[in-house]
């Protein structure tokens, strides 16, 4: 036995429902219409929640290593965001790295002549300091 259905039976049979048209797809942010069904994906920052692919989830870039903050990494919904040490300011080429600021560059030459800086107690904490993992010696 045979079916043979008539060319508008066929249209509708395989006639296609673009859930993300119709909003009955419940993406929460990415919709893509496949014929037949449909696609849930995230944003840049976001990955798709494991126990429900319609939701999804902030990237910790700091937690998972993969921001470039060469000091502080804070992270924020969909992205992240850099920031240096006292003492330091964000590189305006690259907001990644931190600069040494000029007013501590002054501070340090002044004071250079003043101090021993062949005490291992000072040197310990300028080397600490100026790698960003420490505050300024005050002396
Ligand atoms: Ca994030």
């Amino acid at each position: 036995m045979s079916i043979k259905l008539s060319e508008e039976q066929l249209d509708f049979f395989f006639a296609d429902i673009d859930e993300c048209a119709t909003n009955t797809a419940n993406c929460q942010q990415i919709c893509t219409n496949t014929i037949g069904s449909f696609n849930c994906s995230c944003n840049p920052g976001f990955s798709t929640n494991v126990t429900n692919t319609s939701l999804c989830d902030d990237i910790d870039e700091c937690a998972t290593n993969t921001s470039t903050c060469q000091q502080i990494c804070m992270n924020t919904i969909g992205s992240f965001r850099c920031s240096c040490h006292p003492g330091f300011s964000i590189n305006v080429m690259n907001t990644s790295l931190c600069d040494v600021q000029l007013k501590v560059i002054l501070r340090l030459s002044v004071i250079s002549d003043d101090v021993n800086l062949s005490d291992q107690e000072i040197r310990e904490k300028f080397r600490q300091f100026l790698q960003g993992n420490g505050r300024m010696p005050s002396i």
